[in-house]
């Protein structure tokens, strides 16, 4: 125990000083770092954090271990099983935290269930695990139950959606929604003008309402959106689902039939949801058709319907965060102080004729273009 209240007192007194020297330790959007409990112990100078992409490739790591050569104990309180994405994710982490490499990891399928979720967080706590990771469902509601991590001195690692109502944790490990949401909105922007649509009419299918990925991508399409003038139909839900996007999708074919030529949808998902519904509806969809078909997340089936001129645009959102997460847990072992923030890669995708050069927030951006050996090394 002695162990992990001494790694958390170091990492909020890491936080403390990258808070007092104005470190902004990652992307604008990221999370504020976490606030730090009053220090004890002089934490070494905090190094400004660098996305993941930047990290010292890890060594061929000996199984981590505690000192005393026992498994690290890791409980991960995961969002659902709702999306390849999620598929990717969890699987990015079994791999990481698996008994040859010295742990042993608690996984929990919360189900899109928040209660369920913060259940599962006390149930860890029960168990005494060293650490604890999260991939909160919904962003807010935190704060009681990671005050309660806290007081049993169990370290807490958040990872993809953040956390926006409580500073309890040592890292977040993720990606900037807020950036992926002003990709989309920018490149349709560039694709529009090259193809000589003056008129965009866009419809969003959003992800799980409340979720930072969900905030996040709706906010920063629609702020370009409003600076260009164009005309949103509708926003609603479809929980990241296929389901979700397909029923959606069918109830805006009704409501909006003719009108829209651009579908944003939140999640591959749910995209490959409104693709059928569009089938049924006698729209069409993709380059050279009725419809720009965006997308996010950029997962291996998503990359495929770039590929066969479906979604015109995909955006990434990376879900291999679990090493990066282990270099934490590392970190914290060794009685150092990680990042409180730190980004993991994203990459826009499209075929070649729709790649166009824009940028966001002044920062010119590449696209990658879809291949078979580009979807062949997706996840
Ligand atoms: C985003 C992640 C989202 C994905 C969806 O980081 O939380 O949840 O975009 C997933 O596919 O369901």
């Amino acid at each position: 125990m002695k162990k992990k209240v001494l790694a958390v007192v170091l990492a909020s007194t890491m936080a403390l000083a990258l808070a007092a020297c104005g470190g902004q330790a990652a992307a604008t959007s990221a999370p504020a770092a976490p606030e730090a409990a009053p220090a004890v112990e002089e934490a070494a100078p905090a190094e400004e954090a660098a996305p993941a992409e930047e990290a010292a490739p890890a060594e061929e790591a000996a199984p981590a271990e505690d000192a005393g050569g026992d498994l690290i104990s890791v409980g991960f309180a995961q969002v659902g099983h709702e999306s390849d994405w999620r598929t990717a994710s969890t699987k990015s982490c079994q791999d990481v935290f698996s008994e040859a490499n010295g742990y042993n990891l608690s996984f929990v399928d919360c189900d899109n269930d928040s209660a369920a979720q913060l259940e599962a967080v006390r149930s860890f706590i029960e168990q005494d695990v060293d650490y604890i990771i999260i991939d909160p469902i919904v962003s807010t509601g935190w704060d009681t139950v990671l005050g309660e991590c806290e007081e049993a001195g169990i370290p807490v690692i958040v990872i993809d959606r953040t956390i926006d109502d409580s500073d309890k944790y040592v890292s977040w490990v993720g990606s900037d929604f807020l950036t992926e949401g002003k990709a989309a909105a920018e490149w349709l922007k560039a694709y529009a003008a090259k193809q000589g649509v003056s008129e965009i009419n866009y419809l969003i299918i959003q992800g799980t309402t409340g979720s930072s990925a969900q905030i996040g991508r709706t906010d920063g399409f629609r702020e370009i959106a409003k600076a260009e003038g164009w005309n949103e139909l509708d926003a609603q839900t479809g929980d990241f689902t296929e389901a979700g996007g397909q029923e959606v999708m069918e109830s805006f074919c009704k409501s909006y039939a003719g009108k829209f030529n651009v579908v944003v949808c939140e999640n591959d998902n749910e995209a490959f949801g409104a693709m059928t519904a569009m089938d049924n509806a006698g729209v069409t969809y993709g380059p050279g058709n009725d419809v720009i078909l965006i997308s996010y997340d950029a997962c291996t089936a998503g990359l495929k319907e770039v590929q066969a001129g479906k979604i015109t645009a995909d955006f990434e959102c990376n879900p291999l965060a679990a090493p990066t997460v282990e270099k934490v847990i590392q970190t914290l072992q060794s009685g150092g102080v990680p990042e409180a923030q730190i980004l993991v890669p994203d990459n826009w995708y499209a075929l070649k004729d729709q790649i166009v050069d824009f940028s966001v927030d002044g920062n010119a951006q590449s696209m990658t273009e879809v291949t078979d050996a580009v979807i062949e090394a997706q996840y």
